[in-house]
């Protein structure tokens, strides 16, 4: 009787473990995976390259200290508040190699690293970084400037306890400093060689919060020079520390060279072979050799037409450098703004997405260091072009963050580091807005090349192999927006997820679209239709009937993109939904009105939500909207010609040729404005904090889009061909020279120009979709 009675207990609990319990089994719908084989698990994919990618891995990273109006100062990770002169990368290839120049008020750093898999190399492989510090002649007898101070690190972030190694020491009979071991890589060990004189130091800590780490560094050293008057670290550790940095301090010019070994067979004489060889003078052979491929490869890739001056060609390879160098890997949740179904409970404002990584390329390191949907879809233009492997990678992951209603986030803030970059208003994600799906640009691209039988064999049935298993998800991107995005009138779409509540804005914005404040319909509304969205929705209807046709699917579905496909393409159909003859232009449509304006109120205390009356901008509306067409010309009212709708023989080209070339409206010295000079909107701020954005300002995506349309139309036959050449040649050369004179004068590629001057504005070393200049400068676009 027991035994049954036993048995019977045990089935009970068993059935617990593996039957969730209820709530656990009503997972909401938005923190749902897409229910497909991952892209990422396909092998092809999961074995490219010997690099860890794991949540939780071995880190290393230098800091230096810096030295500013006879201050010290702590450099760890790009800040653009550190006011370097320049940095980043002149050399990248995603992968193995590459060079980095950082230049510090007197001081230049120089840093290369290479990756080196060699038969005893464990998972990962071997690896190696040069540092080489110079001060600037005539301050070399400045004790302050003279010496420097560097603090390379190795970190386990799972907490495996790094040893030290008796390189330590100061009198170098060995090298090496730093030991341990791990699933991944296994035994692994850290050296570190130089022929110059200098003496290290060193400081060990346990602590789960890597990000926190400058902060850790500096306590122990300002701790260390108030006691003892020493700029050292104290050579001591917390117990089996998982962090170890090692301050290596030297009269400059100093070079030193750092070796990380990895594998099972760690014993001498092999590992002083191993170190050796990536160190000294082999290192600097192999180092030369890297930097002559990059530059063939350079050459290959983006070869250009006209020989290109050497300063652009400077530029050129910083562009793809540091998008390829911006590369990172992530891993995190996302925090997702609950949806109104689910109940606000006071203080419970989002759900977690699954824990998820995402390898992808970011807009700017120092402001923007996560992914942006849009923004990638741009960055894979170029990096498509340099290695198909690593941008089939980046897509893979971005497609399989896709919840299992077809949506993807639009911000990836995943990761304590990443999060700590983030302000709290920015963080929540919403599952019912979207943002341009630019994937389909590159895909476009990828699958012409592939029809003109561009790549090698082998190279394209990877494509495929990535295509068939990515289908089912472009399928259910494609939905998500023709469901979820779609207007009231049949073929038509609008960015939903706009303020229609909002008093503080003057025009509500649209960040959605990923053009922000570009002024949309005054008063949000379900009768708007957004015609850069009509025009995303015929790329993405396109693009998945060429990868249909491709893939010979003879789905009805196939057959249902391209009828999709032809609709929204229909000239007649776009000329009655959004052109106005008034102005020869297209628009959007809304519930409008022109006659808005932000003007100063006394908001009375109680409403103000304290006990004095305040003054803030609101919004004025000084007469009623109606549904009509929205009178702005900028980069909204070109998509119909981004998107080569217009036939070249249609009168209506001529006019938007007429919009580009005319000063007045969009065209300045140094590329294209975001909006016309006549617009009603042109530079106004949107509220007291929001100064214009996309309301002025010259951005390089939508330049390169209109510049590749230019090239377009100057081949196809009709009567506005020359002009159209002509237009494009002019274009294209005010907006590579603009960029390589602010770069030349700043030492920076920016988030956007300025429209007056073209002097650079926002964010800086935004090597995101700016680096788009490597593209205008090869002529490369979308030839199909
Ligand atoms: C603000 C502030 C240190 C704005 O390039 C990324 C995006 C684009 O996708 C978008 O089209 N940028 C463009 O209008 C930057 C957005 C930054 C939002 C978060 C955080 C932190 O400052």
């Amino acid at each position: 009787g027991l035994g049954v009675f036993t048995f019977l207990i045990a089935l009970f609990f068993i059935y617990h473990l593996i039957q969730p319990p209820h709530e656990d089994a009503q997972i909401p719908r938005v923190v749902t995976p897409f229910p497909a084989p991952k892209v990422m698990d396909l092998p092809m994919l999961y074995t490219l390259y010997y690099m860890i990618r794991n949540p939780q891995s071995l880190i290393a990273g230098l800091m230096w200290i810096g030295v500013k109006d006879g201050r010290y100062l702590m450099r760890h990770v790009c800040q653009d508040a550190d006011e370097l002169n320049t940095y980043g990368w002149t050399h990248h290839n995603g992968r193995d190699y590459g060079h980095q120049v950082l230049v510090d008020q007197e001081m230049t750093l120089a840093t290369s690293f290479l990756k080196y898999k060699g038969n005893n190399s464990g998972y990962g492989g071997d690896w190696a970084v040069r540092i080489d510090v110079q001060t600037e002649k005539s301050k070399l007898n400045e004790e302050m400037l003279r010496t420097a101070h560097l603090f390379f690190y190795v970190a386990d972030e799972s907490g495996n306890a790094l040893r030290l190694g008796r390189g330590v020491t100061n009198d170098h009979q060995d090298s090496v400093l730093a030991l341990g071991s791990r699933t991944d890589v296994g035994g692994w060990e850290l050296h570190l060689k130089s022929t110059d004189n200098f003496e290290v130091h060193y400081s060990g800590f346990k602590t789960p919060h890597i990000h926190n780490l400058s902060e850790l560094v500096q306590e122990n050293l300002g701790a260390q020079a108030r006691n003892f008057g020493r700029l050292q670290l104290p050579d001591t550790s917390d117990d089996s520390p998982n962090i170890l940095v090692f301050q290596i301090s030297a009269t400059t010019p100093f070079k030193g060279d750092i070796a990380f070994l990895s594998g099972a067979e760690l014993t001498s004489p092999r590992v002083e072979e191993r170190v050796s060889s990536l160190t000294g003078t082999p290192l600097t052979g192999q180092l030369n050799k890297k930097q002559n491929e990059f530059d063939e490869k350079f050459r290959r890739c983006f070869n250009q037409a006209d020989k290109l001056d050497l300063e652009s060609m400077t530029v050129g390879k910083a562009a793809i450098a540091n998008l390829l160098g911006g590369i990172g890997y992530f891993y995190g949740q996302s925090k997702i703004s609950l949806p109104k179904a689910y109940g606000h409970q006071p203080g419970n404002k989002f759900i977690s997405y699954w824990p998820a990584d995402l390898y992808t390329a970011v807009p700017s390191r120092p402001f923007f260091p996560r992914g942006f949907l849009w923004d990638e879809g741009f960055h894979q233009l170029l990096i498509w072009r340099w290695d198909i492997h690593i941008c089939l990678d980046i897509i893979g992951h971005w497609l399989d963050l896709m919840n299992i209603d077809g949506w993807i986030p639009r911000e990836q803030i995943l990761g304590a580091e990443a999060l700590s970059k983030v302000p709290e208003e920015f963080v929540l994600q919403h599952s019912t807005n979207g943002n341009p799906p630019t994937l389909f640009l590159v895909l476009h691209d990828v699958v012409c090349s592939m029809k003109r039988n561009e790549f090698a064999a082998n190279i394209s049935d990877e494509i495929s192999s990535f295509l068939e298993r990515s289908f089912v998800r472009l399928e259910a991107w494609f939905q998500w927006f023709n469901t979820t995005q779609s207007g009231k009138d049949p073929n038509s779409y609008f960015w939903h997820g706009r303020d229609n509540e909002t008093i503080r804005e003057l025009n509500p914005k649209t960040l959605s679209s990923g053009l922000d404040d570009y002024p949309r319909a005054s008063h949000p509304s379900g009768e708007e239709r957004h015609l850069d969205l009509r025009c995303w929705m015929l790329l993405a209807a396109d693009c998945m009937h060429s990868i249909s046709e491709l893939l010979l699917k003879e789905s009805e579905l196939g057959q249902e993109y391209g009828l999709t496909a032809k609709v929204l393409s229909d000239f007649d159909l776009l000329n009655q939904m959004h052109f106005d003859h008034a102005h020869g232009a297209y628009f959007d449509y809304g519930n409008h009105t022109e006659q808005v304006r932000l003007s100063w109120k006394i908001v009375e205390a109680v409403e103000a939500g304290g006990n004095y009356p305040s003054r803030e901008l609101v919004r004025e509306v000084v007469e009623n909207p109606i549904l009509r067409l929205v009178p702005h010309i900028g980069y909204v009212s070109l998509f119909p010609f981004m998107r080569r709708m217009i036939p070249p023989q249609s009168w209506i080209l001529e006019k938007q040729l007429d919009l580009i070339s005319n000063r007045s409206t969009l065209w300045t010295d140094f590329g294209l404005r975001s909006l016309a000079r006549t617009s009603s909107m042109y530079m106004k701020r949107n509220t007291e904090h929001d100064p214009p954005y996309w309301r002025g300002p010259i951005w390089m995506n939508m330049n390169y889009l209109i510049l590749s349309s230019l090239h377009h139309y100057a081949k196809e036959d009709g009567p506005y061909r020359e002009r159209a050449k002509i237009i494009y040649d002019d274009l294209r050369d005010n907006l590579i020279r603009n960029v390589v004179k602010n770069y030349r004068q700043t030492g920076y590629l920016w988030e956007q120009y300025d429209q007056k001057k073209g002097k650079g504005k926002g964010a800086r070393l935004f090597t995101g979709w700016t680096s788009l200049v490597l593209l205008i400068m090869a002529e490369a676009y979308n030839e199909c």
